[in-house]
């Protein structure tokens, strides 16, 4: 038979599926279109409503605040259209702004960043390795005569150097309280070095301008604040060297207020923003009660002994928990102890993760390797257990020694960190010398991994594979980060960013 005879059947199927395809992006299109639109009656609305008197206040300064992206290991910024999840940051910040500055946030990941604004003075923040970009933007903004000052946690561990690479002020610790300091002495034309902030085991703010970050191309879910700080102390870990094993939490009723105010912005998908939301047991009960009142689905990060407490994991389903996050850090026990995480045992993991999946909550990991336990075959019995375990978001870290932390101090002693500059500190580079493997063995292995937890097939065994009933919302959802962090993994970027 002639090929040619099925040529007008084919043209009608690819015209068919072009025309579904068409109408799919139209039908979608008009969704986000019509939810854009009604997210910007509600940005009104809530202005109106919470800072009438912010907005009636006559402006006499500007502030730009500025969130850096990820910088892939190719030294390109890591650029999206949409920002699933937008940092709570910018808009705690603009809370504690005085009403007569005048406020505007760029997430850089989604935003140009407007060096030639009007502003008077630019603030920026930076994530963990978001930092090194932030010291590029503060230089940026140096070299067109702008005052900088910078912030946030890793800012806060290496305040000295962020003053000699740019920055005229650096706020160490929280902005509460410190703030407001900083914008005066730079009204009076005094800000300078280093301003320390508070850091105290009960957090209080006014309601963050959720306005600001509602308009912009973000996703369905929205960061409230919970708490930060964990009571424990891993030799690695920079929240332990810098909250110094304290948890700090903000009180139920504040987190109650913010999550009504979310809603009212058309928000039902919540991240519960804190380091470990199991730390405070009678506490967190308290607050998943009354976060049931609200129906609203969240999503949190905690330690594995959620498992071990019935009550509170119950707590968590019935106040509407989908995704629990899990620093399980390694499956090898050697490593887990010689980082210091003594209150749990690997041993223990797969009992407790199958514990909170039958209570109906899904999972995601955060693991890291290269620890001094590991040997080469750590790449493919972390990709196993990951496998078997259908974790539904499963990331993973190269060790790294971030300064101030006792590990940074360790692997300095002994002589093994083999790369002294801080902006390859992405935790997907090998910046020091492993102990069972060489470095290129260690970056090699951990690509690796990564690709083989995220084939298609394993992708659709992991998230379609688990037991949770999920909404198909959810799990859509779920299967689109994946397939979004799948898409990183091949540029050879380590996903982080949603
Ligand atoms: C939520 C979260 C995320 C979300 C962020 C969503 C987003 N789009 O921003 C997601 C999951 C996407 C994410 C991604 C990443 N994250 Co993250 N993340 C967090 C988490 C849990 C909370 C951050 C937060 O919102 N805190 C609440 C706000 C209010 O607090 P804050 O940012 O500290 O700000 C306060 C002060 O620091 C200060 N401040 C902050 N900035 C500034 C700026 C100025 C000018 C001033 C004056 C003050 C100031 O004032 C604020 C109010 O007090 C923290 C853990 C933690 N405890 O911080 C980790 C954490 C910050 N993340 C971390 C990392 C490593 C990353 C990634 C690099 C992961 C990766 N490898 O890809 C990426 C980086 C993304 C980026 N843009 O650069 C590390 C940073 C480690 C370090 N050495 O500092 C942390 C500490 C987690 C950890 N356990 O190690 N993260
Ligand atoms: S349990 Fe997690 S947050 Fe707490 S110190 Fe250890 S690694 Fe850091």
């Amino acid at each position: 038979m002639d090929l040619r005879d099925n040529e007008p059947e084919v043209i009608t199927n690819m015209m068919v599926f072009l025309y579904f395809t068409g109408l799919l992006i139209l039908a979608a299109a008009t969704a986000y279109g019509s939810w854009q639109l009604r997210r910007r009656y509600l940005v009104k609305r809530f202005v109106k409503d919470y800072y009438g008197q912010w907005t009636a206040t006559p402006k006499k300064f500007k502030v730009l605040l500025v969130f850096p992206t990820l910088i892939r290991n190719d030294g390109r910024p890591v650029k999206q259209l949409f920002l699933l999840l937008p940092g709570i940051t910018g808009a705690v910040l603009a809370a504690l702004t005085p009403a007569h500055w005048d406020i505007e946030i760029v997430f850089e990941t989604i935003e140009k960043i407007p060096f030639d604004t009007d502003a008077d003075l630019i603030a920026v923040s930076g994530m963990g390795v978001g930092l090194w970009q932030g010291i590029k933007i503060a230089k940026e903004f140096k070299a067109r005569g702008k005052q900088v000052v910078m912030g946030g946690l890793m800012a806060s561990l290496i305040p000295k150097y962020i003053l000699e690479n740019g920055a005229d002020a650096v706020c160490v610790g929280d902005a509460e309280g410190v703030w407001e300091k900083i914008l005066r002495d730079f009204e009076q034309g005094q800000m300078k070095g280093i301003y320390n902030g508070t850091e105290s085991a009960s957090l209080s703010w006014p309601l963050p301008r959720y306005d600001l970050i509602a308009r912009k191309r973000i996703g369905f879910v929205m960061p409230v604040f919970a708490g930060r700080g964990c009571p424990h102390s891993c030799d690695f870990c920079s929240i332990a060297a810098h909250y110094h094993g304290q948890y700090c939490r903000r009180s139920t009723e504040e987190v109650i207020r913010d999550i009504k105010a979310v809603k009212r912005l058309g928000f039902k998908r919540i991240l519960l923003v804190d380091d470990n939301i199991a730390a405070d047991p009678a506490h967190a009960i308290e607050l998943f009660s009354e976060i049931k009142k609200l129906d609203v689905q969240w999503v949190s990060q905690c330690a594995l002994y959620i498992a071990d407490k019935p009550g509170m994991l119950e707590a968590a389903v019935h106040s509407g928990c989908l995704t629990l996050s899990f620093g399980l850090e390694t499956v090898n026990q050697a490593s887990l102890s010689s980082i210091n995480k003594l209150f749990v045992k690997v041993e223990d993991y797969e009992k407790c993760l199958e514990t909170i999946r039958e209570a109906g909550i899904d999972t995601a990991t955060e693991m890291v390797l290269g620890i001094d336990g590991d040997d080469p075959g750590v790449f493919d019995r972390t990709a196993d257990f990951i496998i078997r375990n259908r974790v539904a978001l499963p990331k993973f870290y190269i060790l790294t020694p971030i300064p101030g932390t006792p590990l940074y101090e360790r692997l300095r002693q002994e002589n093994r960190i083999i790369d002294h500059d801080f902006t390859n500190y992405n935790a997907s580079q090998v910046v020091f010398q492993p102990l069972q493997m060489g470095p290129d063995e260690l970056d090699r292995g951990y690509w690796r991994l990564y690709e083989k937890v995220f084939t298609i097939p394993m992708i659709f065994k992991r998230v379609l594979g688990s037991p949770i009933k999920l909404s198909l919302f959810s799990r859509l959802l779920i299967l689109f980060i994946n397939l979004h962090y799948r898409r990183y993994v091949r540029k050879r970027i380590a996903p982080g960013m949603l």
